[in-house]
């Protein structure tokens, strides 16, 4: 038998179609410059903080006389955080246009994450070796990790070890968070007249790293359609068995994007948006009582089923979870020893009780004693809450049926409620990725290759036009710092690329909204099915409803 499936065989030797001036020989390939740039909030802190690389010009490629060094080059690639659909081809498109540059530059991968260049754990990836991971999912080729580098002596150790080898330039594959490493990074490269040149690829499925420069993070489209084609079979099953109420978790961190897109594309009778119940201030009873308006009206018309899409991040939006988690960060980072030295969850839940302010303790009093556990478990390396381990979905069936129960005993509904919990998260971050993300993958791979090729560091690899067939799209490649503000990480105001939130005010949200009462009453359940590789361009190629309808 072959280790390979027919998919997965076919896929290898699918061929990324490149922006037409990617397709140019390396010496048909010119560099056109914009205007110096500005970050997007806190300019003065920024430019203090990043005196080397602030202020530096969009660039894209345009057909021209070349400026491009065709030199040999060591490159070295990280692949960090969480995977995303499309990450392999980064790595295959930065490996062709290194090699389309110069047959003899030759690239490294770090394993498991930046910690590899600290540690100095790498491989060499051989054609032999990119070969067998062309457009297929995952981060396996290499690995991924969620190390921050961020100390002197990290910084030192991965100069050390990039010198060792030859390397002159790094490409950094990852989210805002990696991003921002990368930034600082290219910044003190920059500032040691250290030649190690840092580039990074867009990368998460969460979609949470754009903005007006970049139109999505790579991964977006694969998950989100892989989700959809679950949610479109929950709900025929809902339509079939109308007995239960799907409660849906759907990963994106702290973004509702994920939530909002399969919320479009598969009209599902309610889906949260985190965004909007921070900006009415909305109280976990307010959003319980949606969800259970929802139970009722359907219950009226004989519907005894239903799905309910919920944010990964929600409770960091509900105003009164909010300030908690912003007290429980502040508190486990100045007392990080004292509490890890606690055993079991019932001392830290006490410990952390008693430092409370009332307010912040009168609603981690409020939460069941699993989520309160939950809320306490580590922070990622960033200092973030871990909202992926956070069971939402089973909190709010919980604050529902006891609602419903409510309601029951005041004679108001006697709805049936049977509710399910699922997450979907790991289901969609590996997958094989879509048409879109093969070319979008590949093409920021290339033009990560192209911009090391123009001798620049801490730019972001970007593709643009993404509604166009991708051999129309633009390359080219955008300052880091234009992305970043100041924000409260670890207790602490740090320079970070700007996470990109849902916007109530753009098209994407207003639509739903426009359109959400009649899902939530009635079945106008979509079923998107299976990503489809081959076929009619219409389902082939089909992109993503945020971003037909932000464009
Ligand atoms: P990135 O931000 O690194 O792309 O990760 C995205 C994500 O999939 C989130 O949606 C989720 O909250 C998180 O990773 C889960 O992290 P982990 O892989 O550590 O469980």
């Amino acid at each position: 038998m072959s280790n390979v499936s027919p998919l997965q065989k076919s896929r290898l030797s699918f061929k990324p179609v490149l922006p037409a001036v990617l397709k140019l020989p390396a010496s048909g390939i010119a560099l056109k410059k914009g205007r110096s740039s500005q970050s997007v909030a806190d300019q003065a802190a920024i430019k203090t903080l990043f005196p080397k690389t602030y202020g530096q010009p969009e660039v894209s490629f345009v057909k021209g006389k070349s400026s491009l060094s065709s030199k040999a080059q060591k490159i070295g690639v990280v692949l960090s955080g969480g995977q995303a659909p499309g990450g392999h081809n980064v790595v295959s498109g930065l490996f062709d246009g290194l090699k389309k540059l110069n047959k003899k530059s030759r690239l490294f991968g770090f394993l498991g994450g930046p910690s590899g260049i600290s540690e100095n754990k790498y491989i060499e990836i051989t054609a032999a070796l990119i070969d067998k991971y062309r457009n297929t999912g995952g981060f396996d080729i290499i690995g991924s990790g969620r190390t921050k580098l961020e100390s002197e002596e990290q910084f030192q150790a991965c100069e050390k070890n990039m010198k060792a080898l030859g390397i002159s330039a790094l490409v950094v594959v990852g989210g805002d968070d990696s991003n921002t490493n990368a930034a600082v990074l290219a910044e003190y490269f920059a500032a040691k007249k250290s030649a190690i040149q840092v580039v990074g690829a867009p990368k998460t499925i969460d979609g949470d790293l754009k903005n007006r420069q970049i139109e999505t993070s790579f991964g977006f489209d694969t998950a989100t359609k892989v989700f959809s084609e679950l949610i479109g079979n929950v709900s025929r099953d809902c339509l079939s068995a109308k007995k239960y109420w799907h409660f849906i978790k759907l990963m994106g961190r702290s973004a509702s994007h994920i939530a909002l897109e399969c919320g479009l594309k598969t009209q599902a009778n309610v889906c949260l948006i985190s965004e909007e119940v921070a900006a009415k201030n909305q109280t976990l009873d307010q959003v319980t009582q949606q969800i259970a308006d929802s139970v009722v009206s359907r219950a009226a018309k004989g519907k005894n089923y239903g799905v309910v899409l919920i944010p990964e991040g929600l409770v960091e939006f509900i105003p009164e979870i909010k300030a908690l988690i912003v007290e429980l960060n502040d508190m486990l980072a100045l007392e990080e020893t004292e509490f890890n030295s606690l055993e079991g969850s019932k001392a830290k839940i006490d410990y952390v009780k008693a430092r409370l302010s009332l307010s912040s303790k009168t609603a981690f009093d409020s939460l069941p004693e699993e989520i309160q556990g939950q809320l306490l478990a580590d922070r990622d390396p960033h200092g973030n809450v871990q909202v992926s381990r956070i069971e939402t979905e089973k909190l709010l069936m919980g604050t529902v049926s006891a609602k419903l129960a409510k309601w029951k005993n005041e004679g108001k509904s006697n709805a049936k409620f049977s509710p399910l919990p699922h997450f979907f998260g790991y289901e969609g971050r590996a997958a094989n990725p879509s048409n879109f993300d093969s070319n979008y993958c590949y093409a920021l791979g290339s033009a990560a290759a192209m911009l090391l090729a123009a001798g620049l560091t801490g730019y972001l690899a970007s593709a643009r036009g993404l509604l166009k067939p991708s051999s129309k799209w633009i390359a080219g490649g955008i300052p880091l710092t234009m992305m970043m503000n100041m924000e409260r990480r670890h207790g602490q105001e740090k320079p970070v690329i700007r996470k990109a939130l849902v916007e109530l005010e753009a098209k994407p949200f207003k639509f739903f909204a426009a359109h959400r009462d009649l899902w939530s009453k009635e079945d106008h359940y979509l079923f998107p099915g299976a990503i489809q590789y081959w076929g009619p361009s219409e389902v082939a190629d089909i992109p993503t409803e945020t971003l037909k309808l932000e464009k």
